[in-house]
């Protein structure tokens, strides 16, 4: 059931590639010319150049040592080889996704990538696991975020501490933090403005959130910084957030609009390259839309 629903989710870039790969096997090749031909069909699903190289090397090497080179075979590397790149030890894993613990999170990433409509799926998450959360709207860049967010909190039925427009979000930031110490709560999720790597002024900002954060909360609660971004731009995403983290750390990425892209390759790349785990998904606008990352079934299916 649970499969079905994320094969479903994730059709688009099923067709892109699994159908694709098909083909290739469709008409009879030899496996160099396959696996070049797969090759090719990873590059053009937004796996990326890196990372859909590093993956039919690797798929070479397998099948030196292995007899059977029927399609299921191969395809069965492939996977293997997939999943190989999204669960490396190069990735942190003390950062995977704990729902138990207190925590404190901040949510990055440029403007419409999908970061309010994240965090309001994110509450949900948490409140079903029986949390108390707490929202910081600290986008004040424009009221009508201000007002998203206070829609999510009221869905989720959660508290939320409402910055004005254009106030200080590092103000935004330190109302909330002293709430969520007077209260029994035990997640602050932060919302923040959509900021462009090449707008110095805001990158400080962020900095300057981050540093109430530190200095308010207790050491001991575990803090996070998650980037949004929407798979919907593939490769330039994954630019994107590279020279976002240029300025800034990160330690989980929130991949949003899953549902409506053929480019969920990305994520290879994104995971290859950047080497911050992918800890949520996106796929849809609705509430329960969102997905805790696994490697394994996604990997299952999209090939
Ligand atoms: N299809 C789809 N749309 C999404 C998803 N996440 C967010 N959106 C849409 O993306 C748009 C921008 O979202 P918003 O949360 O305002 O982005 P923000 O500017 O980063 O806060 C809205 O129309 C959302 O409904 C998703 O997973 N799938
Ligand atoms: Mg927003």
């Amino acid at each position: 059931m649970f499969f079905d629903k994320i094969k479903e989710n994730l059709r688009k870039t099923k067709e892109a590639l699994d159908v694709k790969i098909s083909n290739i096997f469709a008409d009879k090749k030899d496996i160099e010319e396959i696996i070049d031909e797969i090759e090719e069909t990873l590059i053009l699903s937004d796996v990326g150049y890196q990372t859909s190289t590093k993956i039919c090397d690797n798929l070479r090497a397998d099948l030196k040592k292995q007899v059977d080179k029927s399609e299921a075979a191969i395809k069965e590397l492939l996977r293997k080889e997939m999943t190989d790149i999204l669960v490396s030890e190069e990735i942190n894993l003390v950062d995977s996704v704990n729902l138990n613990e207190k925590q404190v999170i901040l949510v990055v990433g440029v403007n419409g990538v999908g970061k309010t409509t994240s965090i309001g799926k994110l509450t949900k998450l948490y409140t079903n696991t029986g949390k108390k959360v707490l929202l910081a709207a600290a986008d004040t860049f424009r009221a009508g975020a201000i007002e998203q967010l206070d829609v999510w909190a009221q869905r989720n039925n959660v508290d939320i501490v409402l910055g004005k427009e254009m106030q200080d979000p590092a103000s935004v930031i330190f109302d909330a933090t002293k709430k969520f110490n007077e209260g029994d709560y035990d997640v602050l999720i932060c919302d923040t403005a959509g900021r462009l790597h090449n707008k110095k002024n805001l990158m400080d900002e962020l900095e300057k959130m981050k540093k109430i954060i530190d200095k308010n909360i207790s050491e001991d609660i575990y803090k996070e910084t998650i980037m949004v971004l929407d798979a919907t731009t593939g490769q330039n995403g994954a630019i994107q957030a590279k020279c976002f983290l240029e300025k800034t750390d990160v330690n989980g990425i929130f991949l949003t609009k899953l549902d409506s892209t053929s480019k969920g390759g990305v994520v290879f790349s994104i995971v290859d390259e950047l080497k911050i785990p992918v800890k949520y998904i996106g796929v849809g606008e609705k509430i329960d839309d969102i997905e805790i990352f696994n490697p394994k079934s996604f990997v299952d299916a999209i090939i």
